[in-house]
């Protein structure tokens, strides 16, 4: 009889998660941790369930219709069943309103993004409007403007699935995408002092939301980034009729097929400005750090996944009279990557602590400083460390990793989106270099010791490493493209290192009070990939290659 390869199973995604459960139990009050684990139990649940199912479904993608049978231009957006589901299971978890809520005070945003975390993949990318509705609700708060406030958090923030609004995040057009300064929508001023806007917006991620903070021109104003006013819009009237907006279609985009992107045209948009019609940049910023922030928590969410598959198949399929988990190149590739996620995972958790604190005032005087330079620490590296990871997945499936219906496949075009969402890794080592501004790394320095103290011990390095940073900043800080050219590298070695001190100080508690060893071997591992990535010759030697190489 021919032999059948039995598929990769999930069980319950949080109490198979050792790394989340101890670090929830590390960093939360016990409390705190008891009257979220019911919430957290059901959500692991429901992420094993969709998993397995999902095998036998047919694949679902949105449809966009633009016209009805009678020559009406109606714009209808058809979402897929999950998606359909997404309102429920948002307000039910509180998927954006626990971050908000003050029941958990500082840790509500480490309780939000453990949800987040577990329900991810499950979602089919649901999260991103719910990353963005998060921000939308983080810039009103921080914009002061009390009627958009009132108007639009009650259903941002809502427990109830028909009161809950998802919001978008409205930045990209045809000529500005890094380049937020190029945006070429027109904000105009009538007579009565209300705003219109026209122009195209080229990446507007969920089209179904029903809110959107966006970015304009005030008619007149002079070019570049710092005139941009930024704008509330609701997408449709009273009547539910568009609001002086239509979709001109869906992208077709390599992965994050469920989620609905549209190039839409704005035509006469009602609007209103979120506070002065100037610096607009500067009043989406709260929302881009939280967008960023949801990015590498659910980047972490595809390292978690695609280990948690790639573990329980090297459990099953034999391959040279043993299990692939028994042969020593199998599974020192597979712990090489649960190093990794490891280390990362502690940072990017770190992060939602530091933003908890900071948000309800709970915060340390460094920590507002640490939040603005952890966050594109956080978010560059996830990114590329989740390609990596999908991509190693499917090669430790061999054929089956290729094959699309495995499920495999999916993840690492899905993952493919981490780093270009939400800013490059190139954007967002040049934000990292806007963030150490005038203070440098002194801050990430002091920060990473009292963790190493905490450890006992700084075996693996981390100390030195970060002496090679600050070195390196001092060497380039006066030769601006030296500086840009090293922007990766720089920040590729902030994040391992402080990665590395949170790592060393959880194992260190692991084994301490639970008797586990095995953060211990995840920090051995991962120092030994090395935790410096500076380099030095990147700005000469780019530039003679490049010159040998033109045209
Ligand atoms: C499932 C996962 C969920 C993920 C959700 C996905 C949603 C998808 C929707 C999108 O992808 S929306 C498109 C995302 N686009 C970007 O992220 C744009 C990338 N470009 C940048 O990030 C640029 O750095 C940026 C446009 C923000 C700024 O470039 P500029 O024009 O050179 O700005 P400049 O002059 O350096 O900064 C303007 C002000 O903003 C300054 O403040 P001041 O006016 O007070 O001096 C900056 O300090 C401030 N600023 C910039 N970035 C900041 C920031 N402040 C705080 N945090 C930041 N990150």
């Amino acid at each position: 009889m021919d032999f059948v390869q039995t598929a990769p199973v999930l069980g319950n995604q949080y109490r198979d998660d050792r790394v989340l459960r101890a670090y929830l139990e590390r960093a939360l009050p016990r409390a705190v941790h008891a009257s979220i684990e019911g919430d957290l139990d059901e959500l692991g649940a429901h992420a094993a369930v969709a998993w397995n199912e999902a095998r036998t479904r047919m694949p679902s993608e949105p449809v966009l219709t633009q016209w009805d049978a009678w020559g009406a231009r109606i714009d209808h957006v058809g979402i897929t069943p999950v998606w359909q589901r997404g309102a429920a299971l948002t307000a039910r978890y509180g998927l954006v309103a626990a971050g908000h809520e003050t029941t958990h005070g500082a840790h509500a945003r480490t309780d939000q993004f453990a949800r987040v975390y577990l329900h991810h993949i499950a979602s089919e990318f649901y999260t991103c409007p719910l990353a963005m509705s998060d921000g939308a609700a983080t810039a009103l708060k921080a914009s002061g403007n009390s009627a958009l406030i009132e108007r639009a958090l009650p259903h941002l923030l809502s427990r109830d699935p028909a009161t809950l609004w998802l919001s978008g995040q409205w930045m990209t057009e045809t000529a500005g995408g890094s380049d937020v300064g190029d945006t070429e929508t027109i904000a105009r001023l009538d007579g009565d002092g209300r705003w219109w806007l026209y122009g195209r917006k080229w990446f507007t991620s969920a089209v179904v939301g029903e809110m959107a903070l966006t970015l304009a021109r005030p008619e007149g104003a002079p070019g570049g980034a710092d005139s941009l006013a930024l704008f509330y819009l609701e997408t449709r009237d009273a009547t539910g009729r568009w609001n002086g907006i239509r979709i001109d279609r869906l992208k077709d985009k390599l992965g994050t097929r469920e989620l609905p992107t549209a190039e839409l045209h704005l035509d006469g948009a009602y609007a209103e400005p979120v506070g002065e019609a100037v610096h607009g940049v500067r009043l989406i910023a709260p929302m881009l750090n939280v967008t960023r922030t949801w990015n590498a928590v659910c980047a972490l969410a595809t390292m978690r996944r695609c280990l948690a598959l790639a573990f329980d198949y090297a459990r099953r399929r034999h391959a040279f009279g043993r299990r692939l988990i028994e042969q020593p190149l199998h599974r020192a590739t597979l712990a090489a990557l649960q190093a990794e996620f490891e280390a990362a995972f502690q940072l990017v958790f770190f992060v939602t602590e530091l933003l908890g604190r900071v948000e309800t005032g709970a915060s340390a005087s460094d920590d507002k400083a640490l939040l603005r330079v952890l966050t594109p620490l956080a978010k560059l590296w996830t990114g590329k460390l989740a390609v990596r990871i999908a991509s190693e997945t499917c090669e430790a499936f061999g054929g089956a990793g290729y094959i699309e219906n495995t499920g495999i496949p999916q993840l690492l075009r899905d993952a493919q989106v981490y780093p270009i969402w939400e800013g490059t890794t190139n954007v967002l080592a040049l934000d990292v270099l806007r963030a150490l501004g005038a203070n440098g790394i002194d801050g990430v320095t002091r920060a990473a010791g009292a963790l190493l103290g905490e450890a006992g011990s700084d075996r693996h390095g981390v100390r030195s490493a970060l002496d090679a940073a600050r070195n390196w900043l001092v060497a380039h800080s006066a030769h601006r493209d030296a500086l840009e050219s090293g922007a990766r590298g720089l920040a590729l070695t902030l994040a391992r290192s402080f990665a590395a001190a949170l790592l060393a100080r959880h194992a260190a508690w692991a084994e301490r009070e639970r008797g586990d060893t095995h953060a211990q071997a995840a920090l051995a591992i991962f120092a030994a990939h090395g935790l410096v990535r500076l380099d030095s010759s990147a700005m000469d030697a780019a530039a003679a290659l490049t010159d040998n190489c033109a045209p």
